[in-house]
């Protein structure tokens, strides 16, 4: 019952209630995977035991997330990581000194910085290309570039690359450059990028999946055994490891993906329509949008949205913020509650002036993350709030 091939067939929430929950894997039955806190396992003779040895390199909660993970993504193998950015840290590790990477120019602020201040130091080169222009990445391709890097739609611009193109006009002749999707915007309710050619699916489960705004944790979902492999390996070798106990509260929250990932959306244009029709809004990003640059690329490449929706606003941003009543001035996004932000200054602060500025990441971009409360509530919050800030 383990089996992520079981669970091919069956539909999204089914996998996510099931696969990888059997009672039939505990003595006891448990119908909801038991909590293991437990840091070692005892052994039946040295070196011999029954599946599990030092809670860093394996724990049956984490497995049971992690087999749902992979059900979920259509993928085989599912790698839980201590944060978003610990996955991103373990995926990165595939490279060696004296490789490139092309990762696309927006992206979250702290995988920018990882980047330029972290894998440069170890020799490892980079170019930041715009990737919904599919010749801008296949000129920036080099001999030893290894890995490419995206986010679709980006993070705070909302750009949608055409993640199936790049696959076919990469791939074939460069097997060795692994490519790698950072799906966090999306879900896999709303996107899957395995099915389209890449290597790793790359999750911020602070978001979304977990969607309760309490958990940090991140993951990596892949087909290939040899990739799974390697990423086990850094997992436990690096010791960037979630809490059984979070494994526990991101696996729970799985069970009302679906659910969340479509009211998400449902309020989230309603949002972006009554964005766009505002006298006090220059211009909102939302893929669902008929005025977004990649709006038929989007209704071909997923399925839906979620709450992220960005736009300039035309008045006082500090105005505009002090009046938010339902939305919360903070980072993160992806919970049940609506949070507002000025990627500028708090998300995208270590992204560096210059390319900040190139991108459009100006301190009138607002990204809101539109959450689970009633619509006519947000609709009214962000209405005062606009108003207020003339
Ligand atoms: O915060 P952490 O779980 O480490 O995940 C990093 C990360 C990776 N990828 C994307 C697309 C993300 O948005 C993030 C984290 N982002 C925020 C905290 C934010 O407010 O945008």
């Amino acid at each position: 019952m383990n089996s992520t091939r079981e669970f091919e067939t069956q539909g999204f929430a089914t996998k996510a209630i099931h696969a990888g929950q059997s009672p039939q894997q505990w003595n006891h039955g448990a119908v909801v995977p038991p909590l293991v806190m437990s840091t070692t396992f005892e052994q039946d003779a040295p070196a011999q035991h029954r599946g599990f040895e030092y809670g860093r390199s394996g724990n049956p909660t984490r497995n049971v997330l992690e087999a749902c993970l992979a059900a979920l993504e259509d993928g085989k193998h599912g790698i839980t990581f201590a944060s978003g950015l610990g996955a991103t840290t373990a995926i990165t590790a595939l490279l060696q000194t004296g490789d490139h990477l092309i990762a696309g120019d927006d992206l979250y602020g702290g995988t920018n910085r990882l980047i330029q201040k972290c894998l440069s130091t170890q020799g490892i080169t980079y170019s930041f290309v715009d990737m919904t222009k599919i010749e801008n990445l296949t000129s920036a391709i080099k001999p030893n570039t290894k890995m490419i890097w995206l986010e679709s739609p980006t993070n705070p611009l909302l750009k949608v690359t055409d993640i199936k193109a790049i696959v076919n006009s990469v791939k074939p002749h460069r097997q060795d450059i692994i490519i790698v999707v950072d799906n966090t915007f999306l879900t896999c309710y709303f996107q899957k990028p395995l099915e389209f050619g890449v290597d790793i699916v790359m999750y911020s489960m602070t978001k979304y999946i977990n969607g309760h705004s309490d958990v940090i944790m991140g993951s990596a979902i892949t087909r290939r055994d040899d990739l799974a492999e390697r990423l086990r390996f850094l997992q436990n070798a690096m010791g960037i490891v979630p809490s059984p106990f979070d494994c526990s509260l991101v696996n729970r929250s799985l069970k009302t993906l679906e659910l969340r990932m479509k009211q998400h959306m449902k309020n989230c244009l309603a949002v972006a329509k009554f964005l766009e029709s505002h006298p006090c809004v220059e211009r909102v990003f939302h893929p669902y949008l008929p005025s977004h640059p990649q709006y038929e690329l989007t209704l071909k490449q997923t399925t839906g949205h979620s709450g992220m929706v960005s736009f300039y606003i035309k008045g006082d941003v500090k105005k505009f913020f002090k009046a938010l009543k339902v939305f919360t001035l903070a980072e993160s996004l992806g919970g049940y509650e609506s949070l507002a932000e000025l990627p500028s200054v708090m998300t995208h602060a270590s992204v560096p002036e210059a390319e900040r500025a190139t991108l459009g990441i100006t301190d009138k971009l607002i990204r809101l993350s539109v959450g689970l409360e009633t619509e006519k509530d947000l609709i009214a919050d962000l209405a005062q709030a606009l108003a207020a800030c003339q």
